[in-house]
């Protein structure tokens, strides 16, 4: 037993998933976290990250074929842990390249999109992003007014997208959009006459990762860069599904990385004499702490299990990402509590951890939507308009 592992939980991974696990976090100590308070303090994506993960394997490593490793999805969800120990940013990129960008062209592009895009983006040679979310169409994204229109054989796209993680630095930009016969997917490339792709600024959360605008202004796209396979508000729904897993697990490494700063910090800290950790209403926060990512690591588990079997249901997803979310910020929170001034300052993850979680409580689903998901689930009653 460990105080990072307490349940023995590790264990219950197979020999590959544990060494996914040590081979991720092996990176994040040695290569990401050394640059990551700079990178946060100055707004910066760590540009080193995209070949990095491409090299370590991770990117579209849960999907098969074209250069993808078509790993389990518990060694998937382990990955996203050991990532987001790092920050959030990481798995962020990580999720939207593997499980929006390529999940997209994996799951309902054709034949020739597959193969143009999929080996680049699992060796982050390219770069992809995921356009659903627009200035005025956020948790209900049938209210999206971004279009495409026929034009002969062409297709022409008006509209914007809002808070497009990796927008700016995207090779290629799976943007859905509106048209006569449901909602379609479109893939979309930088130096296309009328799309622009301005990154936004002011974050104070996420502020390692680029989040960027799309704006689409007469944008003219061949029929080939349409996905073929899928003419509904269920193919940007699917992906999410998808990256709404990995995020079970991620939030456990950032709850994990805030807990072990502080058992560190009050082992070593002095007051009234005696090391912080000496005092019970210390020791009641640690075991809360503990307990949480406990608690959290065997969900993340389970239902990584379930999605194994091929069982895992969307509102179980949504089960996980709520009270995943919640009890990392729970964590966050009182860890950096434990380490007092010195909890609100960069030399430390805790508040990086905390700020950063506020995007995840909203992003892939809020927590209120998450909390309507369950209700349907549980009752058959949709309560969301
Ligand atoms: P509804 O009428 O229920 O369904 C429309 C169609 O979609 C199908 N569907 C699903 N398919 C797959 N997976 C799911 N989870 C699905 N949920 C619904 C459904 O069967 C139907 O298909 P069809 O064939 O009949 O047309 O849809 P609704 O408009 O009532 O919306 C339901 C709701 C509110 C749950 C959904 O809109 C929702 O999930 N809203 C939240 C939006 C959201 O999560 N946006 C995330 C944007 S991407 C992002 O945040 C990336 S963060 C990046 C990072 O990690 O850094
Ligand atoms: P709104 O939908 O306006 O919600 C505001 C509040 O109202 C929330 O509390 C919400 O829960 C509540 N609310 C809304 N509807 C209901 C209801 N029916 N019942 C009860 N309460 C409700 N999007 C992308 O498409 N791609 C990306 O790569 C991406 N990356 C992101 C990166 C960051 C850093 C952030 C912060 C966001 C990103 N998003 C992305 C957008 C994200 O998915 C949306 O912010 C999210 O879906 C919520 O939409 P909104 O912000 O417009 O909030």
């Amino acid at each position: 037993m460990t105080p990072q592992d307490y349940l023995e939980i590790d264990r219950q991974l197979t020999d590959e998933e544990r060494l996914i696990k040590e081979t991720v976090g092996r990176y994040v100590n040695e290569r990401y976290l050394p640059g990551i308070a700079e990178h946060f303090e100055n707004g910066t994506f760590d540009r080193s990250v995209p070949e990095a993960l491409g090299q370590l394997g991770v990117l579209g490593m849960h999907l098969t074929g074209y250069g993808c490793a078509g790993s389990s999805a518990v060694a998937y969800g382990v990955a996203c842990m050991e990532l987001e120990a790092g920050d959030s940013a990481l798995r962020s990129f990580c999720s939207v390249q593997g499980s929006l960008a390529m999940f997209a062209i994996w799951k309902w592009g054709s034949e020739e999109q597959k193969q143009r895009w999929l080996p680049g983006m699992a060796k982050g040679e390219l770069v992809g992003c995921f356009g659903l979310t627009e200035p005025d169409s956020g948790s209900d994204p049938g209210s999206m007014r971004t279009t495409a229109r026929r034009d002969g054989d062409d297709w022409i796209l008006n509209g914007s997208k809002m808070w497009i993680t990796s927008g700016s630095i995207a090779d290629v930009a799976v943007v859905w959009a509106r048209t006569d016969d449901g909602v379609q997917g479109f893939l979309v490339e930088p130096g296309m006459e009328g799309f622009t792709a301005p990154e936004m600024h002011g974050k104070l959360s996420l502020r390692a990762s680029v989040t960027s605008e799309l704006a689409f202004d007469d944008v003219r796209l061949p029929d080939a860069n349409r996905l073929p396979e899928v003419q509904s508000l269920k193919g940007p729904l699917s992906c999410l599904n998808e990256a709404r897993y990995g995020i079970v697990w991620g939030v456990i490494g950032a709850a994990r990385a805030c807990f072990e700063a502080a058992l560190d910090y009050s082992m070593t800290r002095q007051q009234f004499d005696q090391p912080i950790a000496s005092f019970q209403l210390t020791q009641a926060k640690l075991a809360d702490m503990a307990t949480k990512v406990q608690q959290g690591y065997l969900l993340a588990l389970h239902l990584g299990r379930l999605k194994d079997e091929g069982r895992l249901q969307p509102e179980q997803v949504s089960m996980g990402k709520r009270a995943n979310v919640r009890a990392a910020l729970e964590v966050a929170h009182t860890a950096r509590s434990v380490l007092g001034a010195n909890g609100i300052t960069l030399e430390y993850p805790v508040l990086r951890h905390a700020n950063n979680l506020e995007s995840v409580f909203t992003y892939e689903g809020t927590d209120e939507i998450h909390t309507l998901s369950i209700g349907m689930a549980l009752t058959g009653i949709a309560a969301f308009r």
